[in-house]
């Protein structure tokens, strides 16, 4: 396979120090630039004071690089034209030596490759509202129910139906762990009608369970849903009524398939007047500490 994995990556899973894998689609499509590379950059600080290493994963020039440099980021952030990458897309992105934004799931199948256990992003791809017209499932949610890999997120976004979302990570076998969190919290919003069957206190609890899953071989993700911190959570009935004028306005222009995430977020920034981004990226960091935090124990459990 072509894939390049960083010198510093490379020698921290040897020592057995804790690595946190990062999605590029955030970068490339998820965020406007400059703020994508801020915030790719802040991430990445977020997991290093934890004493922890940030691997940033994306594909340049047909090559998948695990642990980009702050350059490739910053390239990431600011070139037009990088394709949006999931597990479908790679061997198109490979062949044709071209550029890719890793999704959850892309980002997950190279991380699992690289024997990389934890990855931290904002929010995971789901079930759409409509999907039972549409079909419009998120790869994401396949990637969780077969690649050993547990994923820290703020929730899906209220963007998908939660409900449906929640059933498919059921019916798959995805365990789905809320931290200090009874329900499913909404990437925005601390909190969703969606009740959580397991509330985890403490980053060891979570890697307790990590551990447990692959020590049974029950191959697949973990989902670890962490609330967006308190000063940031909005208001769950505006952000809505936000959501529903992007989703009609999807409908209005006819986007559909892998076009209709990436516009919503933008969408939804330009209706909050950025507000939305804010917690965006303050989500995302809150990730980084508690997913540093979970593979720091988790090193410890495998000592
Ligand atoms: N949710 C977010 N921000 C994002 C994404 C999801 O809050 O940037 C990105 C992730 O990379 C995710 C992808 O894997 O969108 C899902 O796209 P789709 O629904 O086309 O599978
Ligand atoms: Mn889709």
């Amino acid at each position: 396979m072509n894939i390049r994995i960083s010198e510093r990556v490379k020698k921290a899973l040897d020592e057995n120090k804790p690595v946190i894998a990062l999605e590029t689609t955030i970068i490339s499509h998820g965020m406007p630039y400059p703020k994508n590379v801020e915030c790719a950059l802040k991430v990445e600080e977020a997991i290093e004071s934890e004493g922890a290493i940030p691997a940033t994963i994306g594909i340049i020039d047909g090559v998948a690089i695990i642990g980009m440099s702050h350059q490739e980021i910053e390239e990431f952030g600011k070139r037009k034209g990088i394709k949006k990458c999931s597990r479908r897309d790679l061997p198109i992105i490979f062949a044709k030596k071209d550029w890719g934004a890793t999704t959850v799931a892309a980002t997950m199948f190279l991380a699992s490759i690289a024997n990389i256990e934890f990855f931290v992003t904002g929010g995971i791809g789901g079930a759409h509202k409509k999907a039972n017209e549409t079909f419009d499932i998120s790869a994401d949610l396949e990637e969780l129910a077969k690649t050993n890999v547990s994923v820290i997120c703020a929730g899906p976004k209220a963007i998908l139906d939660l409900g449906f979302t929640m059933e498919i990570l059921e019916t798959k076998g995805v365990p789905v762990l809320g931290f200090n969190s009874d329900v499913l919290p909404a990437f925005f919003t601390k909190t969703s009608k969606y009740k959580i069957d397991y509330n985890c206190k403490t980053p060891l609890e979570v890697a307790e369970i990590v551990k447990a899953k692959r020590e049974n071989n029950l191959d697949g993700g973990v989902l670890i849903a962490n609330p967006v911190p308190d000063e940031y959570s909005l208001n769950e009935e505006k952000i809505n009524q936000v959501i529903d004028k992007a989703i009609a306005e999807t409908e209005e222009k006819g986007i559909k398939g892998k076009d209709e995430t990436p516009f919503l977020l933008s969408k939804i920034v330009e209706l909050t007047n950025g507000k939305s981004l804010e917690t965006n990226i303050a989500l995302i960091i809150n990730n980084a500490h508690l997913g540093a935090k979970i593979a720091k124990e988790y090193c410890l459990l495998n000592k």
